[in-house]
């Protein structure tokens, strides 16, 4: 039977204009549900927008229309651009939804019943911006940022609702303690626990001075807290509380993945909240670094928010996906820079991987007549070639199940290094010359079936290269329909196909 795996990206703030970082949580998760539908998982990818709160009903009364006429007018720019990225999202969630409501009232409920939830007042600070509430002890952190980085934050004294997040500190420190890989990277994991340990206060999760949210069963005087909300569209496209026989298959999670800011949410927050209500937790969170933008913080102030729209028309999509996660270790900050992605192109794409494939099917065209040949028997080199292949096909999955996206585009591209050399050092077009024909078309036949194994490694990180190295290489069935072990089997192309040069897959890249 095949074996579920979910996987989540953030929900975005519906009003928010798609930027590189957001781009960035999508790619991964992308990258992470193409693979386990390689190895044969029944993958649930999701992704969607967060429509309600305090920002969203101002951002709306500002331009003077509905919140949810603003949600459904710019919605579409998160849709499309997932379209454009060549995301495999199998939902799309908006928390104005019906389901989403049942779900949120059904966990408040739930939670409420226990006697995790009572009314009080809250006084103190609100970060708009963020939708968070700020403690004393951030107060302290908060004013110690330069006050260009700041956001506004505001004074607030309403009843509110409480969640007894108190009781759930020592239950949180057992969990961590058992489970040292749910929060990853560890360093994470460590802020986190210290976090936690520095004391949790109950936590305001309802608010009255505004009304675009779900009300507060029994008190719709009250609207939930966007973050009680939000965190709860894991559960409801998991099927809660509608079809429990599907989100008792789905869920858990097996990996959130969000952005380091949005951590205390996921890792503190969401499994106290699943805790008190009785559900599962998921598996693993895992929190990726902040791009900043020519060494700048990204800002629509500054005027120099990344649109991602603009660098996949410019660069291609599968060069925008390859650099993000090829850029910058997995969880790690990095910055983000025209020349960067430019260096990108013309080494490793242009000269590496695009390089390879033109001279591979150049030579297949011109010395077999476009067809690929039948090999005599391998020699120490060529079989040095396939156990390489072997050992990168392993590599790269192990890389991918610690989430180290860098990792393994290094390993797949060490092997691409490594086969351009075997070309080099092999010189098929001497072996033309001299009519060595056995050893030139053994050659020319451990080439195209490196580029076959190479199609099956990029696939989760570029997959319309892939397809296009499939393409050419004349495999009759598409990619997709194999099964990612077919990467180890070699000995796979079959003497006879013809294959497609065409055009050259990553033409260097020469700035204007
Ligand atoms: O936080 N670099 O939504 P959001 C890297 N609605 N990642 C970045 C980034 C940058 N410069 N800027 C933003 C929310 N991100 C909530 C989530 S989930 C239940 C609710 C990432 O639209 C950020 O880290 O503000 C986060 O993962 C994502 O974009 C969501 O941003």
């Amino acid at each position: 039977m095949k074996k579920n795996f979910y996987v989540t990206t953030p929900i975005y703030y519906v009003n928010d204009v798609p930027h590189i970082g957001h781009a960035y949580t999508t790619i991964a998760g992308d990258v992470i549900a193409r693979f386990k539908k390689l190895k044969g998982d029944q993958v649930f990818f999701l992704t969607g927008t967060d429509e309600h709160g305090q920002k969203i009903e101002r951002t709306a009364r500002n331009a003077g229309e509905e919140p949810i006429e603003l949600a459904d007018r710019v919605v579409l720019r998160f849709k499309n651009l997932w379209e454009k990225l060549n995301i495999t999202n199998n939902d799309f969630i908006r928390t104005t939804e019906e389901r989403h409501k049942k779900a949120v009232e059904e966990i408040f409920q739930r939670i409420e019943g226990i006697g995790d939830i009572y009314l009080g007042e809250y006084e103190g600070w609100y970060d708009v911006r963020n939708e968070a509430f700020i403690t004393e002890t951030q107060l302290e952190e908060y004013m110690s940022l330069p006050e260009s980085t700041r956001p506004p934050i505001e004074k607030v004294k309403e009843e509110s609702y409480f969640f007894r997040l108190s009781k759930y500190q020592e239950p949180l420190l057992e969990f961590y303690e058992k489970n040292p890989d749910f929060i990853q990277p560890s360093y994470r994991s460590n802020e986190v626990t210290r976090f936690v340990e520095g004391g949790l206060k109950d936590l305001s999760i309802s608010r009255t001075s505004f009304s675009w949210g779900i009300p507060v069963p029994g008190n719709p005087k009250h609207v939930i807290y966007v973050w009680f909300d939000a965190l709860a569209n894991y559960l409801t496209a998991a099927g809660f509380p509608n079809d429990m026989e599907r989100f008792n298959e789905v869920w858990p999670a097996d990996i959130h993945l969000v952005g380091k800011d949005i951590l205390r949410f996921h890792a503190v927050y969401w499994p106290a909240f699943l805790m008190s209500a009785g559900l599962p937790l998921p598996r693993k969170v895992f929190a990726h670094g902040w791009w900043t933008v020519e060494g700048e913080k990204m800002s629509k102030s500054l005027g120099n928010v990344v649109d991602p729209y603009k660098v996949a028309d410019e660069f291609g999509v599968d060069v925008f996906r390859y650099f993000l996660l090829r850029e910058i270790p997995f969880g790690q900050d990095g910055d983000y820079s025209r020349n960067a992605i430019i260096g990108r192109i013309n080494g490793e794409l242009a000269n590496g991987l695009g390089n390879l494939v033109s001279r591979s099917l150049g030579m297949i065209e011109k010395y077999c007549e476009s067809k690929i040949p039948e090999h005599a028997s391998l020699e120490p080199s060529d079989e040095n070639i396939k156990e390489r292949a072997i050992q990168t096909v392993q590599q790269v999955e192990g890389a991918i199940n610690e989430i180290a996206f860098h990792k393994a585009l290094t390993a797949i591209w060490d092997f691409i290094a490594i086969v351009n050399k075997y070309v080099d050092e092999s010189a098929p077009w001497s072996l033309a010359k001299t009519g060595k024909r056995e050893r030139l078309v053994t050659v020319l036949w451990t080439l195209a079936e490196s580029l076959r194994v190479i199609a099956i490694l990029i696939y989760p990180f570029m997959p319309k290269s892939a397809e296009d190295i499939w393409k050419k290489i004349g495999i009759p069935q598409p990619l997709e329909s194999h099964h990612y072990s077919h990467a180890k089997g070699w000995g796979a192309v079959k003497s006879g196909w013809q294959i497609d040069k065409g055009e050259n897959l990553f033409p260097r890249y020469q700035d204007k």
